[in-house]
């Protein structure tokens, strides 16, 4: 597999795979509004603005894999959600279909399944529970990519990226956190397992307090490398600096579980 395309490239997990993959893939095209502030003289460069069919087309051209950062990545307005990440997911697989991409490897997140407990050890069969209008545009894109997969034989990996960074930023991220470099090897059997055809997985690192059942990943050969609780007095320093939330405190999901939130908590904890 020689040409990919990565979408989002100038976001800070864009930044961080684009490093890692330049000398895996040499022929690496990255792709978002705006270049990379530190875009090299011997890197490729698209600009495409994911709600323009016509610019994500152009993007893909002549691309074998393609890996999809691309789009708003944090809870947002409707508006920016339906145009970035509804559309624009949308946009990217249609235009793959049209010019014969053969695999995409979807940037799909924890915040698909954010309002199940962290009690709970949840696999990638279970039903979505989105904590967001982001989490739902993520649980989307995971359909769309079943989609593809199933009516127009593309090869889809769905991976439910927890948080990626050099180290676990709280208590909630010993559960979740991912390391780059696991990132990177989770790409790697997205763009490159024969056997692949579509699956869901966990973007999660070997953390001792996970809340994921992450086999399958296991079974196509990832062997991560990162021990969240190797950081664990960090990560308790920064959680004590911050204040208590109990819906977020609660669920896997974290804040983007009690942002906005007007249910019934009661009701909720009991699920
Ligand atoms: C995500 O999906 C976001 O893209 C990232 O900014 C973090 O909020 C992460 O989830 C997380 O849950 O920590």
């Amino acid at each position: 597999m020689a040409r990919i395309l990565l979408t989002g490239a100038a976001g800070d997990i864009g930044t961080r795979l684009r490093k890692i993959l330049k000398p895996i893939y040499p022929q690496l095209r990255l792709s978002d509004i705006k270049p990379p502030a530190d875009l090299g003289a011997d890197e490729e460069f698209v600009p495409a603005e994911l709600a323009r069919i016509e610019e994500v087309e152009r993007a893909v051209d002549g691309i074998d894999g393609v890996i999809h950062l691309g789009g708003f990545s944090v809870e947002g307005p409707w508006e920016t959600i339906l145009q970035s990440n509804i559309i624009g997911c949308y946009n990217l697989f249609e235009a793959a279909r049209r010019r014969g991409v053969k695999r995409i490897v979807f940037a799909s997140s924890n915040h698909a399944v954010g309002f199940y407990p962290r009690h709970h050890h949840i696999g990638v069969d279970v039903t979505v529970r989105p904590d967001s209008r982001y989490g739902v545009s993520k649980a989307f894109g995971e359909a769309l990519g079943s989609l593809y997969a199933d009516k127009h034989g593309l090869r889809v990996l769905c991976l439910r990226i927890g948080n990626v960074g050099d180290k676990p930023i709280d208590q909630r991220r010993l559960s979740i956190w991912l390391k780059p470099e696991d990132l990177a090897q989770l790409v790697r059997i997205g763009l490159e397992h024969p056997d692949l055809r579509f699956e869901i997985f966990y973007g999660v690192s070997a953390n001792a307090r996970t809340w994921w059942d992450n086999h399958k990943a296991y079974d196509y050969g990832y062997r991560p490398t990162g021990h969240a609780e190797d950081y664990r007095e960090h990560a308790a320093a920064e959680q004590a600096k911050l204040k208590p939330d109990p819906i977020g405190d609660f669920f896997q999901g974290g804040s983007f579980c009690s942002m906005e939130f007007s249910g019934d908590a009661g009701r909720v904890w009991k699920t």
